[in-house]
């Protein structure tokens, strides 16, 4: 039994060696990433019993990514190699400033062979909590939508609470479809993680009060807004927190924080933590990720966020 699971495409990410516009890169390091597959990353390194749903090519980065997730602890006895599909790539270009841009060529992704009759619906029904988000949606709205639909409905019934990262990616969608898409997920939603951007296209408003209003029309009973580099303002139970950024070291790629933010926040969620240390929590994790290049690799255990929150002291080894 899985504490967590979640559904989504994975790519061979290829880091620049050099800041600046990706053509003028000589050569890349050959990494891994994808929004939910960060998020079970970010899990797994935290303790927690992850399960992801996916569907890599059946080639050497297909099961160089598979090896990988399951270095991390990642249950992928639901991940299939598919035979006809490359595994999908993310070419990313880094700026100065740490923020970037990606290219990618995930057209069509292996995820196509991952439909509602090959769904592992055993896997959803025996979790607490099922995570999804909106890469995987945009990926290929006409399947994913309706997919994803049929698994919170699954999940809902058999009590799972439902996190929903937003994660709009207008390379892979409009606009408009990203609303029209993202709207119908959100009356299964529980745990509600977005950026102010993302929430202004789904609603239209962007203070943080507006957007908990917004949300909970939904029906949607704890909401997280990542606001960068000005930390996070969150809402539970009538209770509204800001929670100042953790300043990080140094910020050198930016990709990822917000995947692992999500994590910190699940982990709160799920140990019964008040909503202001959860925050904390959530926004040390999202300034370890960003001091380290690549969109995983900075991702923190458990014991090394608890250090820089203070809860526990430095052991030299
Ligand atoms: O959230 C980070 C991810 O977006 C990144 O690892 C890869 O761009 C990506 C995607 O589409 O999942």
């Amino acid at each position: 039994m899985s504490e967590v699971i979640t559904i989504g495409d994975a790519m061979i990410t290829f880091d620049p060696v050099l800041t600046g516009p990706m053509r003028n890169s000589p050569s890349f390091s050959r990494k891994a990433g994808g929004a939910e597959f960060n998020f079970a990353i970010g899990c797994a390194r935290l303790g927690m019993d992850v399960k992801w749903l996916s569907c890599l090519g059946n080639d050497e980065f297909g099961k160089y990514i598979r090896n990988f997730a399951r270095g991390e602890g990642i249950d992928t006895s639901s991940v299939r190699l598919m035979d006809g599909f490359p595994t999908s790539l993310n070419f990313k270009e880094i700026r100065a400033d740490g923020s970037g841009s990606t290219y990618y060529y995930r057209t069509p992704s292996p995820t196509k062979a991952l439909t509602e009759q090959t769904l592992d619906e055993n896997a959803i029904r025996n979790a607490k909590l099922l995570h999804i988000s909106g890469v995987f949606a945009a990926i290929d709205p006409k399947k994913n939508i309706p997919l994803l639909k049929r698994a919170v409905t699954i999940a809902k019934d058999h009590g799972l609470l439902i996190s929903f990262d937003p994660n709009i990616r207008l390379k892979l969608w409009s606009k408009k479809q990203a609303k029209e898409g993202l709207i119908e997920l959100l009356p299964y939603v529980d745990i509600m993680l977005t950026g102010e951007e993302e929430a202004e296209l789904l609603f239209g408003v962007s203070d943080p009060e507006s957007i908990v209003d917004a949300c909970r029309k939904y029906g949607i009973s704890t909401i997280a807004i990542k606001k960068g580099e000005l930390g996070a303002v969150g809402y539970h139970n009538g209770e509204f927190i800001t929670a100042p950024a953790i300043q990080p070291n140094k910020v050198v790629d930016t990709v990822g924080a917000g995947d692992g933010f999500d994590a910190g926040v699940v982990y709160g969620f799920l140990q019964g933590w008040e909503l202001e240390k959860t925050l904390n929590f959530a926004n040390t994790i999202g300034s370890m990720v960003v001091s380290v290049q690549g969109d995983n690799e900075g991702l923190p255990e458990l014991e090394d966020v608890l250090v820089q929150t203070g809860e526990k002291e430095y052991l030299e080894r």
